[in-house]
């Protein structure tokens, strides 16, 4: 998965390089950085005392000594005052240079901490906004795994409306409490079935011999022969469309070079949000993999609550799924 958010002590992370959310000086402090320096031992203070400092908004790297990764970005934050301090860019550019200094190092896996968030006073849920927009941005034109690591779940906050509203939706549409949309397509196949027995023609009704054709062939179909097919209909390109999906190129490669490949439902439904797909065209492509959405479980409800709104961004959705406590899209 190219973004994952992950609940995690970030010291414990086996990647090429973790990032610190240090202080100018780069001589150590609270937070994330003291868990750092103390993981990493005495080695590392040695080396930024070399450093001569760091702006904020930049980033430095070095050795990760003790750590179980290679490297440490040691970057610095913007201490927010009220959002009016130019403290969203800088931010970005926290994100942005750590990111560029991971890739002049060839790492291919790389962890933040929520920058900032902590003693630095910025508002969890738009530091988290900030984070997976630089990151999903870069991850458009980059190859890398990137980690987003969340220590305190409890702090751990999307937007308050988001929030409300998804709660809402899930009350209300929990375990069948109203009609299944899914009971609501059954019963409309029925109505037409019945106005074609009594003769009423409906013009989406007639299918010239082709369509038929096509219909036809549809049914056996592979999981991955409709998936390259939506993507010729939407015109989209496979890196398009696998970016959008949070999915990693060589696992797209896997899918379009086996016909037979069996996904899982988190990476299905990933592809119906990055093609876009209608609640209905979501089932179809659900149904070709053996999966179908529920009402009994959160994750089909908050799924479901997106694709209504219209809301395709899989990162928003992710955001969502990780404060419910769900599995993410992607893979
Ligand atoms: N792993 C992952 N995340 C962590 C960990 C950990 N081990 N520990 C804390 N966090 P902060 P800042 C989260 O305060 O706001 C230092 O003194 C924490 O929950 O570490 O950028 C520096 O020297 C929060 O969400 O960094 C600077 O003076 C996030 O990491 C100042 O703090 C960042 O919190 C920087 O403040």
């Amino acid at each position: 998965m190219p973004l994952e958010i992950v609940r995690n002590d970030i010291t414990k992370m086996t990647v090429d390089a973790i990032v610190n959310a240090a202080n100018s000086s780069l001589l150590g402090g609270g937070g994330v950085d003291g868990c750092i320096h103390r993981a990493a031992g005495k080695g590392l203070l040695n080396e930024c005392r070399t450093l001569g400092g760091c702006e904020t908004g930049d980033a430095k790297i070095t050795g990760a000594y003790n750590l179980p990764c290679k490297y440490v970005i040691h970057t610095v934050g913007p201490v927010y005052k009220d959002g009016k301090h130019n403290e969203e860019a800088l931010l970005e550019s926290c994100y942005k240079t750590s990111l560029k200094l991971a890739k002049e190092n060839n790492c291919e896996t790389v962890a933040f901490p929520l920058i900032s968030s902590g003693i630095y006073g910025y508002p969890k849920d738009e530091a988290l906004k900030v984070a997976i927009d630089v990151i999903s941005d870069f991850l458009l034109h980059n190859d890398m795994t990137v980690y987003i690591v969340i220590f305190d779940k409890e702090a751990y906050r999307i937007s308050e409306k988001l929030f409300s509203d998804i709660s809402e939706y899930i009350d209300d549409n929990y375990v069948e409490k109203h009609m299944d949309y899914r009971f609501e397509s059954r019963r409309m196949a029925a109505m037409m079935f019945e106005e074609e027995r009594k003769g009423i023609c409906r013009s989406e009704m007639l299918f010239s011999e082709d369509l038929l054709e096509d219909k036809l062939r549809q049914i056996d179909e592979s999981f991955s022969q409709m998936l390259l097919r939506k993507i010729d209909e939407k015109g989209i390109t496979d890196a398009e469309c696998y970016k959008k999906a949070n999915i990693d190129r060589k696992l797209f490669s896997k899918i379009r070079s086996d016909v037979s490949y069996k996904p899982s439902k988190p990476t299905v439904i990933a592809f119906a949000i990055s093609l876009e797909l209608s609640l209905e065209e979501t089932e179809d492509m659900l149904k070709k993999a053996g999966f179908a959405l529920s009402h009994s479980n959160k994750f089909d409800i908050i799924i479901e609550y997106f694709i209504s709104k219209g809301n395709y961004n899989i990162f928003e959705i992710n955001e969502a799924l990780f404060a419910f406590d769900q599995s993410l899209l992607g893979a």
